[in-house]
């Protein structure tokens, strides 16, 4: 059993901050804030015995219950052996975040259709929606965050219609690491360059730079459990460390779009890009037009690189990337 300490609430915002609907309140206004601001919370989303279902799963998938689990960039899986013996808080203490746990886990795959998360998805997106993507963050007490990204720096689509939904496992308050937005700033359309950075807040994925915002313009969205925050793939968002002494700041992310659009993610070898379209996916509303190319089974759950024991490729800081910029080409 998980025995972690939640986070406090007392100061997390109520339905009546801007941003934050109960579910009851879904409608035209909701639909216009994720436009205009490209954020939402939805409060009481997920039941608290669905949480308690996500808990326990998540223990089972860090044990090695549902099945092998990859390490990124090693041809080795993770060693579920080491772990035998271990309570549940001991095994997840080792993971900060595995992807795609949907392929391994029937509750997860259950998750991508959560009802809230229909009829958010259907409202902003359209009536066509598929996913490619789950994640399973953990991020215990001294975890790292991630820096300012934007989620289509990773997933592209080719009508800007990606979606994260990110549904509170435990409460997420500013001091164990909760996401921060920028309002409004997907709204210009542009993804803004990033570099490898060696900043030990984050884990290892990349750092966005020279977008025209700065910290002053970012705000917290703290919430409680069971809340589920929906994000625009253009937005710039991080999160920075979970700063307890104790406990997990879980979070499980999934990942939509519109079923119209290619997802020219993986691209194949042989396929011209503009054909390049992943099969990967998961029909959650609606029709697919693409049905008549069929659908893959290729992805495969994996850890996330942490930035623990280094990264491995080159870390730098902004300055000095800025000196010595890569080939235009390969920028990342
Ligand atoms: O949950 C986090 O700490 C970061 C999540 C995030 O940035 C994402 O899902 O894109």
């Amino acid at each position: 059993m998980t025995t972690a300490v939640a986070a406090p609430v007392a100061h997390i915002p109520s339905v009546n901050k801007p941003g934050y609907f109960s579910r009851s309140d879904l409608g035209p206004d909701s639909t216009r804030f994720f436009k205009e601001q490209g954020f939402l919370v939805v409060h009481d989303a997920v039941s608290p015995a669905e949480i308690a279902e996500l808990k326990v799963e998540a223990a089972a998938i860090c044990r090695g219950q549902r099945g092998a689990i990859k390490i990124f960039n090693s041809p080795n899986p993770v060693d579920f052996d080491q772990l035998v013996g271990l309570s549940d808080d001991e095994v997840l203490e080792r993971f900060l975040c595995i992807h795609q746990p949907h392929k391994t886990s029937d509750i997860i795959f259950k998750f991508l259709a959560q009802k809230t998360i229909i009829d958010v998805v259907t409202a902003v997106i359209g009536p066509n929606v598929k996913s490619m993507q789950s994640m399973l963050f953990i991020k215990k007490a001294g975890k790292p965050g991630q820096a300012w990204h934007q989620d289509e720096d990773y997933i592209p689509t080719r009508d800007r219609s990606l979606l994260g939904a990110w549904i509170a496992i435990d409460n997420a308050i500013i001091q164990n690491g909760c996401l921060w937005v920028i309002p409004g700033s997907h709204k210009p359309g542009i993804l803004w360059p990033q570099f490898p950075h060696k900043d030990s807040r984050y884990d290892c994925a990349n750092m966005s730079y020279d977008f025209p915002y700065t910290d002053a313009d970012a705000v917290p969205v703290e919430v409680p459990a069971g809340a589920i925050v929906f994000f625009n793939g253009y937005l710039l968002h991080k999160s920075e460390p979970n700063a307890l002494s104790t406990g997990f700041r879980r979070a499980l992310v999934n990942h939509y779009m519109s079923a119209e659009s290619f997802l020219p993610w993986h691209h194949l070898k042989d396929v011209p890009v503009a054909k390049a379209d992943f099969r990967d996916v998961v029909m959650v509303a609606g029709k697919d037009p693409y049905a008549w190319k069929g659908y893959e089974d290729v992805a495969r759950p994996h850890v996330r690189p942490a930035g623990e024991g280094g990264c491995g490729d080159g870390r730098t800081d902004l300055p000095s990337f800025k000196q010595n910029p890569p080939d235009i080409r390969a920028k990342t």
